[in-house]
């Protein structure tokens, strides 16, 4: 199996090629989660410490991320049937946010659990996001946040998402909630979930999570 500081050097040199077929030798024996998890996260996180340490460039930063994103639309399972009144996600970095592979994975792994998905992508103004869920009506909205700072930004979104009529269930999840202390933020009603593993036992087991991260915001 590669390990992630291979692929990082893959998405690097912007080897896509090679990347996929790696990637698709990992599937064979992998969930798309455990793809998530193991290779592609700690890969672009590899990334982020040699760009933090001046190590690579940002143009070197770009290209891998690039790859990345390619990767995953690549291997994404979109066949995984809606089935009838399939539960509906929409999927949205707030406002400032440009981080979005993450949101793409969440993305997935609602679609391979057979919800119906609308994708926003990062960067999405909370006026229009409203607008959206008006007319949408999602059941569920997944937020995410890279940067401890965008947080007072996803306390804001989530108290207008709360007052739609009907009201979602909002998740919020990110780099952001491992960095920060989510007991400081007290509001009542949106779920913080760590990380995919718990968003998968939330969506197949409706398991909120019961560490220090399952309070409500
Ligand atoms: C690529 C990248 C960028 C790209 C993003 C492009 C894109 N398409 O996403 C660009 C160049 C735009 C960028 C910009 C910046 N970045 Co940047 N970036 C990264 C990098 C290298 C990788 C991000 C990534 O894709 N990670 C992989 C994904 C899969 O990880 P993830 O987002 O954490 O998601 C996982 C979980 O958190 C979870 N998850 C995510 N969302 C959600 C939502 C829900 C509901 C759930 C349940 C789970 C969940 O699921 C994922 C699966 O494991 C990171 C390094 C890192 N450690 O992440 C730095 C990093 C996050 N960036 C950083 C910084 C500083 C910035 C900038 C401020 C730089 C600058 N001076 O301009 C800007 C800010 C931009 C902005 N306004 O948002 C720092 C943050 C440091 C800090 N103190 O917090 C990092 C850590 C780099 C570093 N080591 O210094 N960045």
């Amino acid at each position: 199996m590669i390990h992630p500081v291979q692929l990082a050097e893959l998405f690097l040199e912007g080897n896509d090629r090679d990347a996929i077929g790696h990637i698709r030798t990992f599937l064979k024996t992998h969930s798309q989660k455990d793809l998530y998890d193991q290779l592609l996260t700690p890969a672009m996180y590899h990334v982020g410490e040699l760009w933090e340490n001046n190590e690579i460039t940002v143009a070197d930063e770009h290209l891998a991320t690039a790859i990345c994103d390619f990767v995953v639309t690549a291997v994404e399972n979109r066949g995984q049937a809606e089935v009838g009144e399939a539960r509906k996600v929409m999927v949205l970095g707030p406002e400032g946010e440009d981080h979005y592979i993450g949101l793409k994975m969440v993305s997935s792994l609602f679609r391979e659990n057979g919800w119906s998905v609308k994708y926003l992508g990062p960067n999405m103004p909370l006026s229009h996001a409203v607008e959206a869920a008006t007319r949408w009506q999602p059941d569920v909205i997944a937020l995410s946040a890279a940067l401890v700072y965008r947080l007072p930004t996803i306390k804001a979104y989530i108290k207008e998402f709360l007052a739609l009529e009907p009201a979602p269930t909002v998740v919020f999840g990110g780099r952001a909630v491992s960095k920060a202390n989510m007991a400081a933020l007290h509001e009542q009603g949106a779920i913080v979930i760590k990380d995919l593993d718990q968003l998968e036992r939330w969506l197949t087991m409706g398991e909120e999570p019961q560490d220090e991260y399952g309070i409500s915001i």
